[in-house]
C-alpha cells in the first residue's frame, strides 16, 4: 500500500483523528471521484459520530461524470452526509465546499466554523486547502504521504472566519478488499515503487473493458480483443512494442504502461467504482 498500515499505526491514526474531530464542527472527507468507495476509510463513519460530513468526490475531471452523479445521489441518502464533486484546483468549486460547510455548522457558532479535512493518501486534501487559501500553504505532490503533520489554516471572509485543518493521509482504505486494492493501485494511491504492476494491470484492463470498451480499444488501437486480463495485457504490450528477444511480450513493461496511463487519465474520463457493484453487498460498503 501507499503507506504501510499496521494495527499499531491504524490505532494511532484513528486516535489522532478522533481527537482532532472533537475540536471541529464539520468533517470534510476527500475521496477520489473515480473510486469513491475504494478510497474511503471503513472506520470514518464511526469516528465522526454525529458531526456533519461533506464528502468531496475530488478529481472529478478524471472521473466519468455520469457515474459521479449517481454516486452523489447514493451518498446523499445517508443521514448527515452531503456530497459534492469538485476539481480541487478550481477556486469556485472549493468555495462551494466552504459555503456548504458553513451552512452545515450549528447556527449559534460565533467563533467561526472549523472543519477538518481527512482522507486516505493522495486524494487531494492539501490541494483543496491551497485552492481555498489562495496560496500554497500546504505541500502537495503526486505520490502518497506528502503531508506529514496536521496543519491549521485560517481562511478569511464569511461570517467570522473559517478555520480548516489539513491532515496527513493517515486514514487507510479497506485493506481487506482486493478489488479495492487494485483500483487504488490503478489510480495512484499506492507509491509506484510499492506497486505490483502485474497484479493491478490485468484486472484493471478487464474492468475498463467492461465499462469503457471503446476507450480501451481506441487508446491501444486493438484489433483483437481478448476477454481475459493477461491476454488483453499481452495484446496491449504488442501494440506498444513491449517486446523482448524472440518477440516475447514484456508483461511487466506492458503492465507498467497501462497503470501509468490509467493514473494519468490518458484513456479519458473513467470511473472504476460503480454504484451497482456495491448495491447487493453489505450496506457498510456505501455507508
Ligand atoms: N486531475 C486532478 N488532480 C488533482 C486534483 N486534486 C489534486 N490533484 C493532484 O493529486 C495529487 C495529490 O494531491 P495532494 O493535495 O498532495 O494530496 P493529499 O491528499 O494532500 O496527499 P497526502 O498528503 O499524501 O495524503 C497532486 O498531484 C495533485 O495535483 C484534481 O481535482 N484533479
Ligand atoms: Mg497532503
Amino acid at each position: 500500500m501507499a503507506v504501510q498500515w499496521y494495527p499499531g499505526h491504524m490505532k494511532k491514526a484513528s486516535d489522532e483523528i478522533r481527537e482532532a474531530l472533537q475540536k471541529v464542527d464539520v468533517v470534510i472527507e476527500v475521496l477520489d471521484a473515480r473510486i469513491p468507495i475504494s478510497s474511503s476509510n471503513p472506520m470514518l463513519k464511526e469516528l465522526r459520530g454525529n458531526k456533519p460530513c461533506i464528502r468531496i468526490l475530488n478529481k472529478k475531471d478524471l472521473a466519468d461524470p455520469e457515474v459521479t452523479a449517481r454516486w452523489i445521489e447514493t451518498m446523499e441518502k445517508e443521514t448527515g452526509v452531503r456530497a459534492i464533486a469538485i476539481e480541487a484546483l478550481k477556486k469556485k468549486e472549493a468555495e462551494k465546499v466552504k459555503s456548504l460547510a458553513i451552512s452545515l455548522a450549528p447556527s449559534e457558532l460565533r467563533r467561526g466554523v472549523r472543519a477538518l479535512v481527512v482522507g486516505i493518501p493522495n486524494v487531494g486534501k492539501s490541494t483543496f486547502i491551497n485552492t481555498l487559501a489562495g496560496r500554497k500553504v500546504a505541500k502537495t505532490g503526486d505520490e502518497p504521504a506528502v503531508t506529514k503533520h496536521q496543519q491549521n489554516v485560517r481562511i478569511e471572509g464569511g461570517r467570522s472566519g473559517f478555520d480548516i485543518s489539513d491532515t496527513p493521509g493517515v486514514l487507510w482504505p479497506n485493506l481487506a478488499d482486493r478489488r479495492g486494492g487494485i483500483r487504488l493501485g490503478a489510480t495512484g494511491a499506492v507509491r509506484d515503487t510499492a506497486l505490483d504492476f502485474l497484479e493491478v494491470a490485468p484486472q484493471a484492463v478487464i474492468d475498463l473493458l467492461t465499462h469503457y470498451r471503446d476507450l480501451v480499444i481506441a487508446r491501444y488501437k486493438l484489433k483483437v480483443i481478448p476477454e481475459e486480463g493477461l491476454d488483453l495485457l499481452a495484446e496491449i504490450g504488442k501494440k506498444r512494442g513491449c517486446l523482448r528477444k524472440g518477440g516475447i511480450v514484456d508483461m511487466h513493461k506492458a503492465a507498467e504502461i497501462v497503470c501509468k496511463e490509467i493514473k494519468a487519465g490518458d484513456l479519458g474520463r473513467i470511473s472504476l467504482d460503480w454504484p451497482e457493484d456495491y448495491k447487493n453487498e453489505d450496506k457498510q460498503d456505501i455507508d
